[in-house]
């Protein structure tokens, strides 16, 4: 059976990822297509709920504590991500190990260091990086309350993915999406098709 491709969405907070990544995925259901649709972090789980409370400031943690919960976090979905996969249905994802990385080591923290416990996930077939300036992103209704929600610290998220682009430039594509949701819409939908079209006579890789 052909196998479902791994998608990833990433980008500075208010980027419009969210929104994009549901409407690709209600276009796709739309078409009868298998596709499952999933976010990290998944606040729901013991550790998501850790988590949760951590980016609304109701408990503390360490810098290096919080960024292994939210590798725990994704790891303890890791198998089902396969599964889907395995049989066949695509898996879009907002946020993934690359947010991992670029959240932690804007704090200041080794690059590699940060790399480390995300290592052996399932590697995604594409990585949609939509690429807004900070200023724009924070015009966009302001940033809310969460932690990370701050113009200085997204401008350090936002350099450190285009490090991270480098590195995986097989896979990352960097999209403009400082103009309107429509618009992004219909190129980011051929981006996913292409990549469930190809991917077929790849194995699924380790980060
Ligand atoms: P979201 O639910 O997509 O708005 O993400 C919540 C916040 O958490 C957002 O500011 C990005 C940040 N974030 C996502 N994944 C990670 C991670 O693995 N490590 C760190 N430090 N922050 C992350
Ligand atoms: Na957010
Ligand atoms: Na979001």
């Amino acid at each position: 059976m052909a196998r479902g491709a791994l998608i990833i969405f990433e980008g500075v907070d208010r980027s419009g990822k969210s929104t994009q990544i549901k409407r690709i995925f209600n276009q796709m259901l739309n078409k009868g297509e298998k596709v499952y649709l999933t976010r990290f972090p998944e606040r729901t789980s013991e550790i998501g709920q850790t988590i949760n409370g951590y980016l609304t400031s109701s408990n503390n943690l360490s810098d290096q504590a919080i960024h292994l919960l939210f590798s725990a976090n994704r790891w303890e979905h890791a198998q089902s991500i396969l599964n889907y996969l395995n049989n066949g249905t695509s898996v879009l994802v907002d946020r993934y190990a690359f947010s991992g990385v670029a959240f932690t080591a804007a704090k200041g923290l080794d690059l590699e260091w940060c790399k480390n416990p995300d290592r052996g996930l399932p590697k995604p077939d594409l990585v949609l990086q939509l690429d807004v300036d900070e200023e724009t992103a924070k015009s966009r209704g302001g940033f809310g309350e969460e932690r990370y929600e701050k113009v200085e610290f997204q401008r350090k998220v936002r350099s450190l993915y285009s490090r991270l682009k480098e590195e995986h430039s097989d896979i990352w594509k960097v999209i403009d999406a400082s103009g309107t949701a429509d618009e992004l819409t219909p190129q980011l939908q051929s981006f996913v098709d292409e990549t469930i079209k190809n991917c077929q006579n790849n194995d699924i890789e380790k980060l």
